[in-house]
């Protein structure tokens, strides 16, 4: 394999233990695989060129049920590989006790053990350095409309999500909230669904600043949306903390594939947004190796998500750099989107006063079609 797509440190690839750590059972089939030592995922995540590990509380237990056991053995990974810890999460949705959900289960005593057990796993987190913690909340839902009442589980949720970042604020962790929007699975309908969603919800925090994303490329590609645009709107309002990639084939369950393995030419356009878009955090993969895999299929997924993104790293670096790419951005008048419509301090009687040739501007064409062939080889490697 070509070296020039041999992930090194500096491109900050972080895999989360349960992804590598899957064993592949389903809601119709038993596990394919056995269990993981999340000490031997370090070992072989390293060895393949990533930057990080991120888990939940639990994922830590994989073989070791003791605890303290499990974390001391966990850390010394850590430290003979030199693999960090930027993320870290709670697992608040396998336990028959989160049925219901988490924070907006409404059973009140299950409500207050998921903040102890977020609280614990905060601790955690910090003694390892993690600067980011993720919050999906898979079973914060209902499949009934009788069943949840919307305006009072988002009360609990902010109350959820403001108590621990007061906590986080308390112990002088500098820990940042990221919230992973999805729409549905496991719930048959999940709160905060989409980007938007939770964009507003946070709005309404009090702790709203130290509270961004972690969006995952199927969870919007699921419900039809475009994650490109996702991800350009969640930069625009300066709250992409955390980013999950993977891959999706459209309308369907939770696929999790290797990224680029679904929508390749959203994952080109993202990579193109990720690169020059201002993002700076760690490039995270959140996927599922297919429970036909092996374990060797394993690690060759995981060599494959980030390989993936550094061939659409250059092949986006290719296209940026293309002349006639340049020329056909310009035809397209993309950068005129960057001025802004109005004159500095224009009058309303100037704007509504202009002249303006109605038959011409509506005749003018756009050449996109041009642009996006010229995306598209790129993507293919035929220019
Ligand atoms: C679970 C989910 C992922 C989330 C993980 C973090 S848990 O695997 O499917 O999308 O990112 O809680
Ligand atoms: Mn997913
Ligand atoms: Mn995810």
């Amino acid at each position: 394999m070509s070296s020039q797509f041999q992930p090194t440190r500096e491109d900050r690839f972080t895999f989360g233990l349960w992804t590598v750590g899957w064993q592949a059972r389903d809601p119709f089939g038993d596990a394919t695989r056995p269990p993981l030592d999340p000490v031997e995922s370090v070992h072989r995540l390293a060895e393949l060129g990533a930057y990080g590990v991120t888990f939940h509380d639990d994922d830590l237990l994989a073989v070791e049920p003791d605890r303290d056991r499990a974390i001391a053995s966990f850390r010394k990974a850590l430290d003979e590989t030199g693999l960090v810890v930027p993320m870290a999460t709670t697992n608040l949705f396998t336990h028959p006790v989160f049925k219901d959900g988490a924070f907006t289960s409404n059973d009140r005593d299950i409500r207050r053990y998921a903040i102890r057990k977020v609280m614990r796993n905060l601790d955690l987190a910090a003694e390892l350095g993690a600067k980011t913690y993720v919050f999906w909340g898979g079973r914060e839902g209902a499949e009934s409309d009788a069943a949840k009442d919307v305006r009072a589980a988002l009360d609990r949720f902010r109350e959820a999500i403001d108590t621990l970042a007061s906590y986080v604020t308390e112990r002088g962790y500098g820990i940042r909230f990221a919230l992973e929007p999805k729409p549905n699975e496991p719930r048959g309908d999940i709160l905060l669904p989409t980007v938007g969603h939770a964009l507003a919800f946070i709005g309404s925090l009090e702790h709203a600043d130290m509270v961004g994303l972690n969006p995952e490329v199927g969870h919007e590609q699921m419900a039809g949306l475009n994650f490109v645009h996702a991800i350009g709107q969640a930069l625009w309002h300066g709250k992409l903390f955390h980013i999950d990639l993977n891959g999706q084939h459209g309308n369907k369950y939770d696929q999790d594939l290797v990224f680029g393995h679904g929508d390749l030419k959203s994952a080109f356009f993202l990579v193109d947004l990720l690169e020059n878009g201002g993002y700076d955090g760690p490039r995270h993969f959140d996927y599922k190796p297919t429970r036909t895999e092996d374990i060797s299929g394993v690690w060759a997924s995981a060599e494959a998500n980030m390989r993936t993104y550094l061939i659409l790293r250059e092949r986006a670096r290719a296209f940026r750099a293309d002349p006639e790419v340049q020329e056909a951005l310009a035809a397209s008048r993309v950068d005129e989107l960057s001025v802004p419509t109005l004159e500095p301090g224009e009058s309303f009687d100037s704007l509504r006063n202009e002249e303006f040739d109605l038959d011409a501007a509506a005749a003018r064409g756009y050449h996109y079609e041009r642009l996006d062939q010229l995306a598209v080889e790129h993507l293919l490697g035929a220019r």
